[in-house]
């Protein structure tokens, strides 16, 4: 599929069920604290390099968004987590919208879930990994940035992530880079094994 798409757009920025694209196409949803690398992570799988908007300012994306790929299947990319300048209400805004996505979207096939490799998962990316297990919602866990920590260390810290997780072996794990494309083909691949 990655040599090959031809036609992406934006579907919707929904808010709610209400606003759902109505369709049986299968969607893969991104998510991860603030600033992680959704949206790059998208651009990257997609070739494009502001397709899915990126920036430095954390928590821009605040909606839902439902991202067409050659009508096969949408990306959507989830606004992110444990931005701390946000309200108690914006966040329980956001958490009811996220939650009400990930427990009754029937299209869903599987979360990627993003951690910055660099750093222990914080105690919201531990939230929402117990979250998807307990939803039996399929997981891909990505560890992103990995252009910022030498290869000798990548096993450790995939070792430190997989323990702060209670990682299950069954679930896929891709050491994950936007700026090199590090695991660019094994992101696909998996992605892939969820949407057939
Ligand atoms: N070095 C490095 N930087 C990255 C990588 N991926 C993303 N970034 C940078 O991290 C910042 C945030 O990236 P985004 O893709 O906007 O993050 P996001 O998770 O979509 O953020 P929100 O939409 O605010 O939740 C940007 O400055 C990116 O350039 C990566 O693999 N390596
Ligand atoms: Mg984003």
């Amino acid at each position: 599929m990655k040599f090959n798409i031809h036609n992406v757009s934006l579907t919707i920025s929904a808010a709610s069920s209400k606003q759902y694209p109505e369709t049986d196409m299968p969607e893969i949803a991104l998510a991860g604290r603030s600033n992680v690398g959704k949206s790059s992570f998208i651009n990257t799988l997609l070739n494009r390099k502001n397709f899915a908007r990126t920036s430095g300012r954390p928590g821009k994306t605040q909606l839902l968004n439902f991202f067409n790929i050659d009508d096969t299947l949408h990306f959507v990319d989830v606004p992110g987590y444990g931005y701390a300048r946000v309200s108690k209400k914006e966040r329980e805004k956001w958490g009811g919208m996220i939650e009400e996505y990930l427990t009754t979207r029937a299209n869903l096939r599987a979360v990627v879930s993003l951690v910055d490799m660099r750093h222990e998962p914080s105690a919201d990316d531990i939230q929402m990994y117990e979250f998807l297990k307990y939803y039996e919602i399929p997981v891909i866990l990505v560890a992103t940035k990995a252009d910022k920590i030498p290869r000798s260390k990548w096993n450790k810290h995939e070792s430190m992530i997989k323990r702060t997780l209670q990682f299950d072996s069954t679930d896929d794990f891709v050491i994950f880079s936007s700026f090199d494309k590090t695991g660019l083909d094994q992101a696909w691949q998996v992605i892939e094994s969820f949407v057939d």
